[in-house]
Parts: C-alpha cells; structure tokens; sequence
C-alpha cells in the first residue's frame, strides 16, 4: 500500500503537534506550515525534525500562511496531499476582539482560500479535508448539551470567522462532492497549550507558585463553564473523522463540564493547596487556607465584551459512527498539566538565571 501524505496547517500549534505525531505513528508523510517569525516558534515539533538530507524523511515543514492564496496554492501543488487538516487560526477567543478583521481573513477566508485551491488544483476527488470547527459556534447555547443539531449563536468575531469557515465546507461539500468534514471540538488542553488559554495559564502559576517565583495568579470570570478535555484524546477524532468513507460534521466532548474556579481549586489541590473564596464580583480572591496567603485574584482586564457562560458538548454520533471516546478524565488532565509545568517552570527559571 502507497504511504498517505497528509498536509497540517498550523502544524506549530497544540494540535498540529499532537496530530503530527499520531499521523507519523501511522506511517504517514506529513508535511506541516509554519509561519515566518522573528524568532524560533517551532518548539512543539523540533522532536519530530528530521534533517531533510537524510533518506525515509516523512516530516517536512514549509511557509504557510492562511491569508496568501498564492502560497496555499503552491504548497498544496507540490505536496499532493490526500488529507488536508486545516488547523491554522487566530485562536485566541479574547485577542479576536481587538484584532477581528485579521480574525477573520485567516480563520474564515483562510479556510475558504484551502478549499478554493483543492478546487484550482483538480484534487476534488484526491485529498480529503478536515476543518478545525469549534464549541464556540453554540456561544450563547440554545440546548444543553450541544449536538450536531444544536443551533449556532456566535459571541465573537472568532466565534463569527468560524461560523463562515463550518458553512463553507458543508457547501464545498455539497456544492463539489470534496470529502470535506468539520470537528466541532470542546476545549481540549494539554501541557503544550498555549500559555495565555486559561487552563495553562493557571496549571503555569501553581507551577511558579509552588516553587516561589510568582506570588498571585490574575484571572477573569472565575464561573464560565467549559467541557474540558485532552488534545491527544482529540486528534484521535480528528483523524477518524477524515477517515470515515461518508463526510460528516461531528461534535467531540467529553459531555462534563467545570468551571474555571473548579480548575484552579483541582490545580491547587494537586500540589496539596487548599483553596478557599472570598469576597465577590471583582473583589473575590483566592485565598490558601492553611497560610492565608491570597493566591488569585480578579483583573477585569480578561473578562470578555461577550462571554460564552457555559459549554457541554454530545458526543454520541462520534461515539457510534467513528467509534471515538475521550480517554482522560478532568483530573488526570490537571494532574499531567501542573506535573509537566512543575518541571518547564523550573526549567525556564534555570536558563534565565544563567542569562542574569
Ligand atoms: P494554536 O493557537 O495552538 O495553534 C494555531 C496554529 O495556527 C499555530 O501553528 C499558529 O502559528 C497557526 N497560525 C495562526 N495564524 C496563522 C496564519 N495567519 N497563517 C498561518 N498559520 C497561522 O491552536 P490549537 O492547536 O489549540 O487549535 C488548532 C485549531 O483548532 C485552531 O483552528 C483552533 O481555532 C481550533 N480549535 C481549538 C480548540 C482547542 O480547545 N484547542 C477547540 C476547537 C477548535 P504560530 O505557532 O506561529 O502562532
Ligand atoms: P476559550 O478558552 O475562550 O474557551 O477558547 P480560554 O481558555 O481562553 O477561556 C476559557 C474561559 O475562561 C475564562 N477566563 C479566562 N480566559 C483566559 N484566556 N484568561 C484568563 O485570565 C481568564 N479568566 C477567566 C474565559 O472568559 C472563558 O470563559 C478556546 C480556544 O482554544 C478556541 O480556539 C477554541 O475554539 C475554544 O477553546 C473551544
């Protein structure tokens, strides 16, 4: 049998490397972009670097980026991809309000331009495409838990641009008979997400705090609720979802929901703190029970102009049609984050030190 050559944008991010590694698991030729930058951004995958000069390389990177047509042509050209993961965006929720229109010509016509060159390239009927479709299309939820069928009600301009990008490939679809499927993916974290998401952000300052280099963590609504679960157990779906002979639009959730105060009680009590609540609205903190010591605190800076309060998703068709299922509970999702950022924390302080 011929080796599967998969095409992953953003293949730099927290999902791009999960799925890197799951697709070379497989035997597949995997080629990743990655975007130009000032300095190094490729951390996630520099396990995965093979030196190009070498015989039976299957990881290559190339330049992408989600707003230059010409570019995604080209690479899609020379690559032949029978599978397209399209995983670049702007993803930050937050910075989608200060920067929308950006937003949304990489997140929405990003994944317009990716689809429009399978079309100009003739490869309609070769390479299958996967969209990066999201739980924040529910927004203001109209049912709980979410389903496929749950009506979309967008509450920003991320939540809009993806909005356009889920629409577009059903239509490609339909409109062009391209295998082109979306995964509405729950919140899915790990340690490798992204420092400034809120999971991270908190499992990364119990780390500090534990071992002293940061006093207080600043956060924002301490109540929204979220379904929570591991990027490995995600890209798992991801590739099932791709491989299924029908095209189709699945929902992947663990179907349990926390709140952003659950979590930073979880990551607290992982490294044996006790968290007790004081006060409220933007005066409320987070105070350690056995010291005192006032451990969180609000900064209205991170509350949202509009804010998705709560998130739960239904993964019953993805169950039954693909046969997928979230493997790692919430706690053991915690317990991974703060071990791992227990050791990067220190890591980091070390090779600072060295720099003073
Ligand atoms: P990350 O933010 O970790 O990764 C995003 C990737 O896209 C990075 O490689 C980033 O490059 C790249 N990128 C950003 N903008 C551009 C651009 N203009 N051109 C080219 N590349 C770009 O996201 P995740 O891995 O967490 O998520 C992957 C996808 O899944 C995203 O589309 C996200 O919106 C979506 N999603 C994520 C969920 C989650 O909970 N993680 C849930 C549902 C959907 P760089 O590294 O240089 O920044
Ligand atoms: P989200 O993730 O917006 O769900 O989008 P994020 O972790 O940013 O926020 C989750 C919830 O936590 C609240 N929150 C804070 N969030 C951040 N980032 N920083 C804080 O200090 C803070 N304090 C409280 C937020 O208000 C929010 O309610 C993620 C991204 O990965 C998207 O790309 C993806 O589509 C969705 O998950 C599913």
């Amino acid at each position: 049998m011929t080796q599967k050559v998969a095409l992953i944008t953003g293949v730099t991010g927290q999902d791009g490397a999960y799925l890197s590694e799951l697709l070379l698991s497989k035997g597949y030729i995997v080629h990743g972009t990655k975007r130009r930058s000032s300095s190094f951004n490729t951390e996630r995958i520099d396990h995965l670097y093979q030196d190009p000069h070498q015989a039976g390389v299957r990881f290559f990177l190339h330049y992408g980026e989600m707003t230059d047509s010409t570019n995604l042509i080209r690479i899609i050209q020379e690559v032949q991809p029978d599978e397209i993961y399209n995983l670049a965006a702007q993803s930050h929720v937050r910075v989608s309000f200060e920067t929308p229109e950006y937003t949304a010509n990489a997140d929405a016509i990003g994944a317009l331009r990716v689809l429009e060159a399978i079309r100009i390239l003739k490869l309609e009927g070769k390479t299958r495409f996967y969209q990066a479709s999201t739980s924040e299309l529910y927004g203001k939820v109209q049912a709980v838990p979410q389903t496929e069928t749950t009506p979309f009600y967008p509450r920003s301009p991320y939540a809009a641009a993806k909005l356009y990008s889920y629409w577009i490939t059903v239509n490609y679809r339909e409109a062009y008979g391209i295998h082109a499927s979306n995964g509405i993916l729950f919140n899915h974290e790990s340690p490798i997400r992204g420092e400034t998401f809120v999971t991270r952000k908190i499992t990364r300052a119990v780390a500090a705090i534990q071992h002293g280099f940061q006093k207080k963590l600043y956060l924002g609504n301490l109540d929204a609720k979220r379904d929570w679960g591991h990027a490995r157990d995600y890209v798992d779906g991801m590739w099932r979802i791709v491989q299924h002979f029908e095209p189709s639009d699945y929902v992947l959730a663990t179907g349990e929901m926390h709140s952003v105060r659950e979590f930073v009680e979880k990551s607290f009590a992982s490294v044996g703190r006790a968290i007790e609540w004081k006060g409220s609205g933007v005066n409320e903190k987070g105070i350690d029970q056995q010291s005192g010591e006032v451990l969180v605190e609000i900064d209205p800076r991170y509350f949202r102009p509009a804010e998705v309060d709560l998130l739960i998703g239904d993964p019953s068709k993805a169950n039954q049609v693909l046969g997928w299922q979230h493997r790692t509970s919430f706690e053991d999702l915690v317990r991974e984050m703060v071990e791992q950022d227990l050791q990067t924390v220190l890591r980091e302080e070390n090779r600072q030190s060295r720099h003073d």
